[in-house]
Formats: structure tokens, sequence, C-alpha cells
């Protein structure tokens, strides 16, 4: 028996198995697939792509909030409740119960496109909410912070989800900010693993 740490489960965004409450905002696939139409303002992250894990990343459109400046609109491109809006989902197979840290590799370029949940099988529990991304702009990141009224940056490692049983579940991350962008996530047991 192997009592360590297992592996990081590892998963592409872009592999999503279906998407709902997408009629606001939508999770779109870039670079485009083929056949598909392109995505319209997918050229000011065109440098993204070269980065992503996969060759391929997916992006919340449209982001009508880019900046402070612009006019928070809850329930269009802001939504401050988890599962609620563009809510996108992954088949994962968990084998051995316990408490999953998640961490997303993400890539922001401000301050109003950094913030997603996560939840699983249509729970949003507390520790999903407010994945938070502050350093490294304009990079593929991975991160694992939960912002709170103290630390908007986030807390480290308080991004966790609690799974009791094994088999498939699904997980399932929503909208907090719109223009988010995402490459991969990982599930891990280990608080000490630490991405790439
Ligand atoms: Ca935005
Ligand atoms: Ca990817």
């Amino acid at each position: 028996m192997n009592a360590g740490p297992q592996a990081p489960i590892v998963v592409e965004a872009e592999s999503f198995s279906g998407q709902r409450e997408d009629d606001v905002r939508q999770w779109h696939v870039i670079p485009a697939p083929d056949g598909a139409p392109a995505v319209a303002d997918a050229d000011q992250r065109k440098q993204a792509a070269e980065g992503a894990s996969n060759g391929s990343y997916i992006r919340l459109l449209p982001d009508t909030r880019r900046t402070h400046g612009d006019k928070l609109i809850r329930g269009e491109n802001f939504s401050p409740e988890a599962g609620k809006m563009a809510i996108i989902s992954y088949s994962v197979h968990i084998e051995t119960p316990g408490r999953y840290y998640v961490w997303v590799r993400a890539f922001s370029t401000g301050s109003e496109d950094n913030g997603i949940h996560v939840g699983i099988d249509g729970e949003w529990p507390e520790h999903g909410q407010r994945m938070q991304w502050c350093q490294g702009k304009n990079t593929w990141r991975w991160q694992c912070a939960q912002r709170t009224e103290k630390q908007h940056c986030g807390v480290p490692m308080e991004i966790y989800l609690d799974i009791e049983t094994p088999g498939k579940k699904m997980i399932e991350f929503s909208m907090r900010e719109d223009g988010f962008t995402m490459d991969q996530f990982l599930l891990t047991t280990d608080k000490n693993f630490r991405p790439e």
C-alpha cells in the first residue's frame, strides 16, 4: 500500500463536457476549433495561446468589465454568488475520497478578470467560492487562494472540495468575473503540492 500522496489529477480547461446558464456569458475555446467561428476579441490574448498547455484554453466572453472604471453589473459581468452564471463541467474519476485542493492555471491582465468559483456535482461549498489571482499579470499563473474580506488577494490553500465517496464526479466552475481565462486545473490531496 502506498500511503503517500497521490499524483494530482490534471485536466485541460478546454476538455469540458458541457456548459449551462450560459445565455449572458459563455466559455469559448481559443483558438477556435476547426470549423468554429473565430472568437471576436481573441487577438488581444493571442500571445496567451503560445504558453497554454495543449495549445488551447478557454475564456469567458464577452468581457465588458475590463477595468475598475467599467460599470459593475451583477448578473451580467459579475457574479458574487457561485453556481449562477456560466457553469462549465468536467467529468473526473475520484478513486480515493478526501480533501482535494483545487488549483487553476489562469491568465489575468487586470483586476476584473481574476476571479472564479468552483463546485462539485451541483454543490457550491464555501471553500470553492472566490478563487482569486493577484500576482503575475499577463502570464499563466497557477493559484489556489480564496478571496476574503480581509485578504482581497486571497488566502492560500483555502480552496478545496471535500469528496466523501469514490466514483465519477462533476467538477464545475462558474463565473465570478467576465473575461476569466483558464488553461488547466488540477486536484490534489497533498496540501504541500505546488504546480510548476
Ligand atoms: Ca471582466
Ligand atoms: Ca489547455
